[in-house]
């Protein structure tokens, strides 16, 4: 089973869209091992996007990012880092496929909602960042084996 990083960004959190956001990933069939709500620091916006910091978008990036809380959250499922890309919708809300979370309910690039890993290794750093290792609930729901054949 693959493990994801997502998040809601301030805008989602803003808009009310938590709970649609969980309830698709849930109904999906992917298991939730963590979840918590806080306000990134610069330092961990920094990290978490690292990757753009040369990037002339990476000021504009961390404001926005922390300019109110967010709601981190580890998902786990079978190919859990492309479904729920395919699910949150292609990085400018323009060119998301309109069933897509991003297609449904964002507009701007600067304003896209929601973060998904790029792929397990990004999932890996990115948890990292945000969880500490106990903080991943180990369980077993009840309808995996109506979920996975
Ligand atoms: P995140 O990481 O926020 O889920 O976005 P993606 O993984 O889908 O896309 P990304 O890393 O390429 O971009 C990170 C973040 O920067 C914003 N952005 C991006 C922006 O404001 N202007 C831009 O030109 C680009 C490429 C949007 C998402």
């Amino acid at each position: 089973m693959e493990q994801t990083f997502v998040m809601v960004k301030p805008d989602g959190v803003q808009r009310g869209l938590t709970g649609k956001i969980i309830s698709t990933l849930e109904e999906k069939g992917y298991k939730l091992r963590a979840i918590k709500m806080l306000r990134l620091s610069e330092k961990m916006a920094g990290k978490h996007y690292a990757e753009h910091v040369e990037k002339s978008f990476y000021s504009s990036l961390l404001q926005y990012i922390t300019s109110g809380p967010v709601v981190a959250m580890v998902w786990e499922g079978k190919n859990a880092v492309k479904g729920a890309r395919t699910i949150i919708g292609k990085t400018n809300p323009l060119e998301a496929d309109p069933g897509s979370i991003r297609g449904k309910y964002a507009i701007d690039l600067g304003r896209n909602v929601i973060h998904g890993s790029d792929s397990p290794e990004s999932a890996q750093r990115e948890i990292a960042i945000y969880f500490n290792p106990e903080e991943l609930v180990d369980y077993s729901m009840a309808n995996d084996k109506w979920i996975y054949e």
